[in-house]
């Protein structure tokens, strides 16, 4: 089985930013600047054929190319302890974006988690006790003018995740470009 996900690359200027972000908090573990990424739909473990089925639905997509800008600080609370996310200035052609990939790996019958689509990048991810309530509503408070960008938005990417280790490690299975000038690279495991 392979655990893999639709994700947004972000540019250099915008994981430096996000660096000296990270730089700027204290506690938490910073994500390593190769695995900063936009989540677009998670797929979790899927057998050859499912990620097969998944990379044709998503290489249907055309969309116009279009940029996005990160906004602000949250805390979302997946794992124990949470990860700390820079969250995504509302886009309409972002949402527009994830509800087609879902729409065609829904028809392509990929089942994805049942989960609201909740643009973010994580940044730190923490352990619990890592940071009291009121410390963190600080932090967010503190870093609520953060903006980064812009993130153009010019194609998404099939990403493989190997979990194990400190950190997971992710392989870029997958480039699907919107513009046509770009080329589409080939899926290739
Ligand atoms: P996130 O941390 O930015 O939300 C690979 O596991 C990636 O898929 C993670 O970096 C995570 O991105 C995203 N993801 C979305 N839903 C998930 C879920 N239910 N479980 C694990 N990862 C999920």
């Amino acid at each position: 089985m392979i655990r893999a996900f639709f994700a947004l690359t972000l540019p250099d200027e915008v994981i430096d930013q996000i660096e000296r972000l990270q730089g700027a908090i204290p506690f938490g573990r910073a994500v390593p600047a190769e695995n900063l990424h936009l989540t677009l739909a998670f797929l979790g473990e899927v057998s050859d054929q499912t990620l097969e089925a998944a990379h044709e639905a998503a290489a249907s997509l055309a969309p116009e190319p279009f940029a996005i800008e990160l906004s602000g600080l949250q805390h979302l609370g997946r794992a124990p302890g949470g990860v700390i996310a820079a969250g995504v200035a509302p886009d309409a052609r972002l949402e527009a974006l994830a509800r087609a990939l879902r729409s065609r790996l829904n028809g392509a019958r990929v089942q994805l988690p049942r989960e609201r689509f909740r643009p973010h990048v994580t940044v730190l991810r923490l352990r619990p006790g890592d940071a009291e309530d009121a410390t963190l509503a600080r932090l967010l408070g503190r870093h609520a003018t953060f903006r980064a960008g812009p993130i153009p938005v010019t194609g998404l990417s099939l990403f493989r995740s190997y979990l194990g280790g400190e950190t997971a490690r992710h392989e870029e299975l997958a480039r699907y470009a919107f513009d046509p000038m770009d080329g589409r690279d080939e899926f290739s495991r």
